[in-house]
């Protein structure tokens, strides 16, 4: 069945897939508790730690975690007189992508007659841990997931099932910790322990709703999101560039709800609206005026 699994990922584009027990699954709670402690957890966090706890009756129906990784390419953000989408968001929006693509493995559980579900970055599980737990990657400051091949620029999807499926390997190690994603972030977001501040956090603050009382004057032209941790680290050196120019931001400021609506409905910024896009090219067009 592994096999099979593995098979039918790999047909949709999904080329790290990795398996893991429910039952048995390393986490690390004080990560949780610490930034719950200090104040750094966001309002995009869903749910309780005990919601992440695959061990809990809620998920005991459950055996195994298949996750798997959908990578994707780095944005170019040089040109300072355009704006830009962090990389996550400038494609087909990844929810919609990925939960198609596991879909095809949930039709194959189901012929089986096993039960399955699936989770794509909406939900209280901490799908980095359990792909983690699955062999697909290790930890870095940074607080992404790094696969040695992939480097971080991938999407995570998660399924949950009944089928009893032989687990992969943890991949034990530390990124080296160069210290690059730490220097380099504009809010100074990632802290000494390594915790990170989702309240300070560009890619939080430009999805948030109400900025009152917030410092605005690091944001910079992308305008969805924040990729420079990511985009600083060694292990992303090899991803490839995507073919993205940028916007202009007074096109983007002038164009109506209808057109904006139909130019990015497939797209992941399309849920925040196009209200907080516009407001972030001003803080931006400000910002640059200085
Ligand atoms: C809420 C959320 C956010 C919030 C808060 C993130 C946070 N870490 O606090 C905000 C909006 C800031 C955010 C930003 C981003 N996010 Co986000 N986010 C999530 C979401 C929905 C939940 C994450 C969460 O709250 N975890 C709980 C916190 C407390 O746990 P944690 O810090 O991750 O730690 C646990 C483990 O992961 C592990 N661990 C984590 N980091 C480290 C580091 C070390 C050194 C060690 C030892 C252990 C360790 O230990 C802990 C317990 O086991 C997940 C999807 C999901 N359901 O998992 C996506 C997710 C984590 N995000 C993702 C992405 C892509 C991003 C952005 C890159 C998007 C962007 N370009 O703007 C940025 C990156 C910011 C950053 N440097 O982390 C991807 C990560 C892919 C990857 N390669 O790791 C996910 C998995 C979504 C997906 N399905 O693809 N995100
Ligand atoms: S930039 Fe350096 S410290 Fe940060 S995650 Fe990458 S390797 Fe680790
Ligand atoms: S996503 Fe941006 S703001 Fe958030 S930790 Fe990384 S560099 Fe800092």
């Amino acid at each position: 069945m592994k096999e099979e699994i593995i098979k039918i990922c790999n047909e949709n584009d999904l080329i790290k897939v990795g398996f893991c027990n429910t039952k048995n699954i390393l986490v690390d709670y004080s990560r949780y508790e610490l930034q719950d402690k200090l104040g750094y957890r966001c309002s995009f966090q869903v749910g309780k730690i005990e919601d992440k706890d695959l061990s809990s009756e809620k998920y005991s129906i459950y055996n195994t975690v298949i996750a798997v990784l959908l990578p994707y390419k780095k944005v170019n953000f040089e040109d300072k007189d355009k704006v830009y989408f962090s990389a996550v968001a400038s494609g087909e929006d990844y929810h919609k992508t990925l939960t198609k693509k596991l879909q095809k493995v949930g039709d194959y559980l189901k012929k089986n007659n096993y039960i399955y579900k699936i989770f794509v970055d909406n939900n209280p599980l901490d799908e980095k841990n359990l792909a983690y737990n699955c062999g697909l990657g290790f930890f870095g400051k940074n607080n992404l997931l790094i696969n040695s091949e992939l480097g971080s620029y991938f999407n995570i999807g998660i399924i949950l099932t009944d089928a009893i499926i032989e687990s992969d390997r943890i991949v034990k190690r530390s990124c080296g910790g160069c210290n690059l994603c730490v220097n380099s972030c504009p809010s100074k977001a990632i802290n000494e322990n390594e915790i990170l501040n989702a309240n300070k956090c560009l890619s939080y603050l430009t999805q948030k709703k109400n900025l009152d009382n917030i410092d605005t004057s690091n944001f910079n032209n992308c305008i969805y999101g924040c990729d420079i941790c990511m985009s600083v680290c060694p292990y992303n050196k090899k991803v490839e560039y995507v073919n993205e120019n940028g916007i202009n931001p007074d096109d983007f400021l002038n164009m109506n709800e209808e057109e904006f609506n139909e130019k990015y409905k497939d797209t992941a910024v399309a849920w925040r609206g196009k209200e907080t896009l516009d407001r972030n090219i001003s803080i931006y067009l400000k910002n640059i005026d200085k």
